[in-house]
C-alpha cells in the first residue's frame, strides 16, 4: 500500500510539472508571436518598407580581412506625417543596436528575427538610423542609414 501511495504521489507530480511547463510553452510562444506585431487599428494605411543587415567582406593583398556591416537599403524615404513599417530582417551579424538620431526610437536588430520599427515623422529633414556597434569604418561599419523626410 505504501508502494502505491508513493506511485501516485510521483505521477501527480509529474501530472503537475508537465501541466506547468505546457501552459509555460503556450505562454511564451503566443508571447513572442505577439511581439513583432503592435497596435495598429488603421492596418491598411501604413506602408511597408523592408531592410536587411547586410555585410561586406574584402581581403587585402597582406591577407588582412576588412568588412562593413550595412543597412540595406541604405536610403528610405518617407513623406512627412505618413505612417511607415519599417521591417528590418537580421541577416549578418549577431545583434545591431540601434538609434534613430533625433527620436526617442531604438533596439535591436537580431540575426534571423524580422524587427519591426514604427515611423512617422512629423518634421522634414534627414534622420540617420545608426547601429552603435557599427558606427564608422573602424567599428565594422558605417552602418548607418538615411531617412530621408519631406
Ligand atoms: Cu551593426
Amino acid at each position: 500500500m505504501q508502494f502505491l501511495v508513493l506511485k501516485m504521489r510521483h505521477l501527480i507530480t509529474f501530472f503537475i510539472t508537465f501541466m506547468v511547463i505546457a501552459s509555460a510553452s503556450v505562454w511564451f510562444y503566443t508571447q513572442s508571436g505577439s511581439l513583432a506585431v503592435f497596435n495598429q487599428a488603421d492596418d491598411k494605411e501604413v506602408r511597408e518598407i523592408h531592410m536587411v543587415t547586410g555585410e561586406f567582406k574584402a581581403k587585402l593583398p597582406d591577407g588582412k580581412e576588412i568588412e562593413a556591416y550595412r543597412w540595406d537599403p541604405g536610403t528610405i524615404f518617407l513623406e512627412k506625417g505618413e505612417k511607415v513599417n519599417l521591417k528590418i530582417w537580421g541577416v549578418n551579424g549577431m545583434e545591431h543596436p540601434y538609434i534613430i538620431e533625433g527620436t526617442d526610437i531604438k533596439g535591436v536588430v537580431k540575426k534571423a528575427e524580422e524587427t519591426v520599427v514604427p515611423l512617422q515623422f512629423d518634421k522634414d529633414g534627414v534622420y540617420r538610423l545608426v547601429c552603435l556597434s557599427h558606427p564608422d569604418k573602424d567599428n565594422s561599419g558605417p552602418m548607418v542609414a538615411y531617412i530621408v523626410v519631406d
